[in-house]
């Protein structure tokens, strides 16, 4: 029965260079944003905008602007159930602390939207605690996927990209020899319309994880409706549970540099429309320089179900796999539902990550495929014309009984879905 559920394939699919959706509304959203920008400007306090450094300022009204930045050892705090507007790029240095209270809701607008972003940088903490029932928000004016940058931080946990890094986004400098290193906290937290675009190779995610450290608790957090990734990691050891990611046009969630954390409960929903452009459900890689660089990404996620797309149209405009593993990434995935993909399913590519699998450094177990009627549910790809034979068949046979003929409890998702997460 289960030898026709891995299929082997010796050259690489042609990645589709991805096009991103172009939104018909924006122009008369623009007109909306311009009339909210000039409302918002009216109301606000200006002593609340730019440059501040006394105690009082940095505890802006409701309605008010945030600062572009604040003084290292200073905390911003944006007081319960508060709405504010975010013009420009925030950065929190070295030393100082971004508090948000249940309630609050940032949304972004009016700025360009490369430099429309929050930053948290190496150093300086993020402590924004919601509720289930008064999450906070981080969204934007313009409600499109695209419209602003998101939520990024840095820490200065170990990175395989160098001792440290420049990220992709906002010159901020990440990685470092601190595995239990503390950026903070983000307990039921939204983010929603991010990932505007640089340029073709740098683009913004939901939330991005630049090198952060176990220390950092992240907990009920959700990416929803982003032009690029829901949530992307380069490198670090921080963990997450009760992760959502709704509809990103590029990856839900996505790992690269080295990543050595654990996600737990981890609930994946892409759009169920093959005209919406959108790829993988989750990608994982270790560095496409060098498969080998240490320390490998090598994370453990558990709990997960990933909800695909019911036609196979999807294959027109995007690279739907459920899960791609590649670039000599390891890992243990366990107990993965994965509902409706009609593409490859699950594709692990490139020698160093097969070799992994044949040497139980890279684990699927209990993974159960619902609603899924092509074959494979399982695609290797090694990129070279011959992969030694032995270790074909061992990957194959590990693959194969990894596949659970009954079905997986997957993330639980209704158990914990509560009132903070949002679906289209
Ligand atoms: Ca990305
Ligand atoms: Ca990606
Ligand atoms: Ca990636």
């Amino acid at each position: 029965m289960k030898k026709h559920l891995v299929e082997s394939k010796a050259a690489y699919l042609i990645n589709s260079n991805v096009g991103k959706i172009n939104n018909s509304m924006k122009k008369v959203l623009f007109i909306a944003q311009v009339f909210f920008i000039a409302f918002l400007v009216s109301c606000l306090e200006f002593d609340n905008s730019i440059g501040v450094t006394t105690s009082a300022d940095l505890r802006p009204a409701d309605g008010s602007v945030l600062p572009n930045e604040i003084m290292p050892g200073d905390t911003l705090l944006l007081r319960r159930g508060m709405s504010f507007a975010l013009l420009g790029a925030l950065r929190i240095p070295e030393g100082s602390v971004l508090q948000i209270e249940p309630g609050v809701t940032i949304s972004a607008a009016g700025g360009q939207p490369p430099s429309l972003f929050i930053v948290i940088e190496s150093g300086a903490k993020i402590l924004a605690e919601g509720t289930d029932d008064e999450p906070i928000v981080f969204t934007a004016s313009d409600e499109t996927p695209g419209a602003w940058g998101g939520l990024i931080i840095a820490g200065k946990a170990p990175i395989n990209i160098g001792n440290t890094a420049i990220a992709e986004i906002g010159d901020v400098v990440y990685g470092g020899q601190d595995p239990n290193d503390n950026s903070g906290v983000l307990n039921y937290v939204r983010v929603e319309y991010t990932g505007s675009s640089i340029n073709s190779e740098r683009e913004h995610n939901g939330i991005t994880l630049y090198g952060v450290g176990n220390g950092t608790k992240i907990d009920f957090v959700e990416a929803f409706f982003g032009a690029d990734d829901g949530i992307e990691i380069f490198g670090g050891t921080v963990d997450l549970s009760h992760v959502v990611c709704v509809g990103s046009q590029d990856d839900q969630f996505d790992f690269v540099q080295g990543w050595t954390g654990n996600v737990s409960f981890l609930y994946i929903q892409q759009v169920d429309d093959p005209t919406y452009v959108q790829d993988r459900g989750i990608e994982g890689d270790n560095l496409s320089s060098d498969n080998e660089a240490i320390p490998f990404s090598n994370p453990s996620i558990q709990n997960v179900t990933l909800v695909g797309f019911s036609s196979a149209d999807n294959e027109i405009n995007a690279d739907p796999d459920a899960i791609r593993i590649r670039e000599g990434a390891k890992g243990n995935f366990n107990n993965i539902l994965v509902r409706n993909y009609p593409g490859s399913v699950m594709d692990v590519r490139s020698l160093v990550t097969l070799e992994n699998l044949g040497n139980d450094e890279l684990v699927f177990s209990e993974v159960f495929f619902e609603g899924i009627t092509t074959s494979p549910f399982f695609m290797l790809d090694n990129g070279e014309p011959n992969l030694d034979t032995d270790l074909l068949n061992n990957v194959e046979n590990k693959l194969n009984n990894a596949i659970s003929s009954e079905q997986t409890t997957g993330a639980g998702f209704e158990l914990w879905r509560g009132n903070f997460a949002r679906l289209p």
